[in-house]
C-alpha cells in the first residue's frame, strides 16, 4: 500500500482542440502532464482546430472515436514514460461544455465487461449511435431554442429555472435538434452523456452521472432543486430523463475505477472516480476562486467567472451550480469583444506598441474625463449588439476621440461593462474580493491598474494555461474528504497561489461608482438603437 506522499491524483481535460493530463502528488505539486493533440496526433479524423464545421457553417461537431482514442493514446504516452498508476489514489476530470455523446443501446453492458488485452477505440466502435457530437461551437439550433423559451413562458422565466436563456450551444437544445433530424438515431440511444460524463464512464466502466455544474449548461436542469426541470424535459424530447439518468453532485464519488484500467495499466482496485464537470467549472477549481472572488480571462474573447451565493439569473450570462461547494454557485459571462479589438485599437491609435498604448492609459485620469465608449466590433454576446459609440460627459453621442481617450475609453468600457453585468447576476464586492486576472492582457500592468480601479479589488494574476486539468487533479483529492466536511480550500491549501499584481487608485470608487451606473444607460440605450 503507497504512503500518503508516495499518492498522486490524476486531472484530465477533455478540451476542444486536445485532451490534457496532469498528476499531482499528496502536497499538490505537478508531478507530471501529457497532452494529445487532435489534429496532429489523431490526423486520421480530419478536424481542425478539434472539429468539423459543416457546410451551413452553424454546424459543429467532433468525432467521438476522436476522443476514445485520444485517451487511449494519452494511457499508452504516460505508461511509456514511467508513470506509476498505482499511486492514483483518485481521478477526475473536465470536458468542453456543452458538448453530448449519445451512446446506442447495449453500450453500458460492453462497458462493464472491457477486454484489457484490447484498446477502448477497438471494443468502443459500435458503442455509439450518433458518430459525430455537436459541441459548443455549434450555433445551428436556434429553432429549437425559441421552441424552449416559448415552452416554458418566455426567455426570463427559462432562465430564472435552469440559470439560462435558452443558448444554441446548450445541451437540450442539440439534444431536441438531434430527435428532430434524426429520430431513429434519438430512439437507439440508451443514454445521453455530456463530454465530461462521457469521459468518467470510460474510467468507470459503466454510466457516470452527469454533476450538477456542466448539468447546469444544458437548459434542462433547475439549477436550485438541482432536478432535471420536468417543463425542459417534456419540450425537448421524448423519454429523455431515462437517457439522461440522475444528475449528482460535482464531488461525488461515482466508484472506482474499472477492472480494465486495473489490469491494462496498473491503476490500484481502489483508486476512485470522482465526478467530472464542465471545463470553466474546473476552472474556477484550478483558480481556487473562493466566495466574492471574480475571475477575469482577458483572451481572444474575454470570460468572467464568479463565485456567488445569492444568484440572480438574467437573460445575460449564465449561472451554473458550483463545482466544489453545494450551497454556492457560480456565473460565466462570455465576450467577443476582447482581445482582437484591443489589438485594433492599440494598431490604430498607439502605432500597434503595447507600450503606446500603456503610455496613453497612464496619460489620461481614472474617469477619462467623463467620456464613455462602447467598441463592439463584431456582435457582443452580452449584450447582443454591435457597433462603435462614443459619448462624452454630458452624455452626448460624439464620432471620435483623440487617440488617447479612445484607449482608455475601450479598457474603462471593457471592464465597466463586466462589472455591471458580473452585479446583475448578484456580485458583490466584500471585504478580501480579488479579481483574478488571466489571459493574454493579464501581463499589462496599465491594463490591470484600471481592472483594479473600476473594480476597486486587488488584482492578481494567476498562470492558468492548465487550469481546468489542475482543477480536475484538485477536485480528485477534494472529492476524497468532501464527504467528511472538508472544504474545497481547506483541501488545496497547499497549493501554489496567486500573485498580487495592483491595488486601486486612491479615490476609484469615487470615480467609478457614479461612471458604472451611467455605463448600464448607455448600453440600455445602445441595445434600445439596435432594436429600431
Ligand atoms: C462556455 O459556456 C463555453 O461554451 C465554452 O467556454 C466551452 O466550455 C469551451 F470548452
Amino acid at each position: 500500500m503507497a504512503a500518503l506522499t508516495d499518492s498522486c491524483y490524476l486531472g484530465f481535460d477533455f478540451s476542444t482542440q486536445q485532451l490534457k493530463v496532469v498528476a499531482i502528488d499528496g502536497d499538490l505539486q505537478v508531478t507530471h502532464q501529457s497532452n494529445v493533440q487532435f489534429d496532429i496526433e489523431l490526423p486520421e479524423f480530419k478536424t481542425q482546430g478539434g472539429v468539423h464545421i459543416h457546410e451551413d457553417k452553424l454546424t459543429v461537431t467532433s468525432p467521438v472515436h476522436m476522443w476514445v482514442k485520444a485517451l487511449d493514446l494519452i494511457l499508452e504516452k504516460m505508461k511509456r514514460a514511467g508513470f506509476d498508476f498505482s499511486r492514483v489514489k483518485a481521478l477526475s476530470g473536465s470536458g468542453q461544455q456543452h458538448g453530448s455523446v449519445y451512446w446506442r443501446k447495449g453500450a453500458r453492458q460492453l462497458l462493464q465487461h472491457l477486454d484489457p488485452e484490447k484498446n477502448l477505440h477497438s471494443l468502443l466502435q459500435d458503442s455509439f449511435s450518433i458518430h459525430n457530437s455537436p459541441v459548443w461551437m455549434d450555433s445551428s439550433s436556434s429553432e429549437q431554442c425559441q421552441c424552449l423559451e416559448s415552452a416554458v413562458g418566455g426567455a426570463h422565466h427559462l432562465a430564472d429555472i435552469t440559470g439560462s436563456r435558452a443558448y444554441e450551444r446548450f445541451t437540450g437544445n442539440q439534444i431536441a435538434k438531434i430527435h428532430k433530424s434524426q429520430p431513429d438515431k434519438y430512439n437507439e440511444t440508451e443514454r445521453i452523456s455530456l463530454v465530461s460524463s462521457f469521459a468518467a464512464s470510460l474510467f468507470l466502466g459503466d454510466y457516470a452521472a452527469i454533476d450538477y455544474s456542466d448539468g447546469s449548461g444544458m437548459n434542462l436542469m433547475n439549477i436550485f432543486t438541482k432536478q432535471w426541470s420536468q417543463q425542459c424535459l417534456q419540450a425537448t424530447a421524448p423519454q429523455l430523463e431515462e437517457k439522461l439518468g440522475d444528475p449528482a453532485p460535482s464531488t461525488a464519488v461515482l466508484g472506482s475505477v474499472s477492472h480494465y484500467f486495473v489490469k491494462r495499466f496498473g491503476f490500484p482496485e481502489v483508486c476512485k472516480v470522482v465526478a467530472f464537470t464542465g471545463d470553466n467549472p474546473g476552472s474556477l477549481a484550478g483558480m481556487r476562486l473562493q466566495e466574492g472572488d471574480i475571475a477575469v480571462s482577458l483572451g481572444t474573447s474575454d470570460t468572467v467567472f464568479l463565485w456567488i451565493k445569492e444568484p440572480r439569473p438574467t437573460v445575460e450570462g449564465h449561472i451554473f451550480c458550483n463545482p466544489v461547494d453545494g450551497l454556492s454557485y457560480m456565473a460565466l459571462i462570455c465576450y467577443k469583444n476582447g482581445s482582437l479589438t484591443r489589438e485594433r485599437i492599440r494598431n490604430e491609435c498607439a502605432g500597434g506598441s503595447w507600450e503606446g498604448f500603456s503610455r496613453a492609459l497612464r496619460s489620461v485620469p481614472m474617469g477619462n474625463n467623463g467620456n464613455i465608449g462602447i467598441y463592439f466590433d463584431t456582435k457582443e454576446i452580452t449584450p447582443p449588439a454591435v457597433g462603435i459609440y462614443r459619448f462624452n460627459q454630458y452624455l452626448q453621442k460624439v464620432t471620435t476621440f483623440t487617440q488617447e481617450v479612445e484607449i482608455r475609453a475601450l479598457v474603462e468600457g471593457q471592464f465597466l461593462a463586466k462589472r455591471v453585468h458580473a452585479q446583475k447576476l448578484g456580485y458583490k464586492i466584500i471585504p478580501g474580493t480579488r479579481v483574478l486576472a488571466t489571459g493574454g492582457a493579464s501581463s499589462n500592468k496599465d491594463i490591470l491598474q484600471v481592472l483594479s480601479d473600476v473594480f476597486n479589488a486587488p488584482v492578481y494574476t494567476i498562470d492558468v494555461a492548465n487550469s481546468a486539468c489542475l482543477g480536475s487533479a484538485y477536485r480528485a483529492m477534494h472529492g476524497l474528504v468532501a464527504g467528511m466536511g472538508v472544504s474545497f480550500s481547506e483541501a488545496v491549501r497547499k497549493a501554489p497561489g496567486a500573485q498580487l499584481a495592483t491595488t486601486p487608485s486612491p479615490g476609484a470608487e469615487e470615480v467609478y461608482g457614479p461612471l458604472l451606473m451611467k455605463y448600464a444607460e448607455l448600453e440600455k440605450e445602445v441595445l434600445k438603437d439596435m432594436k429600431q
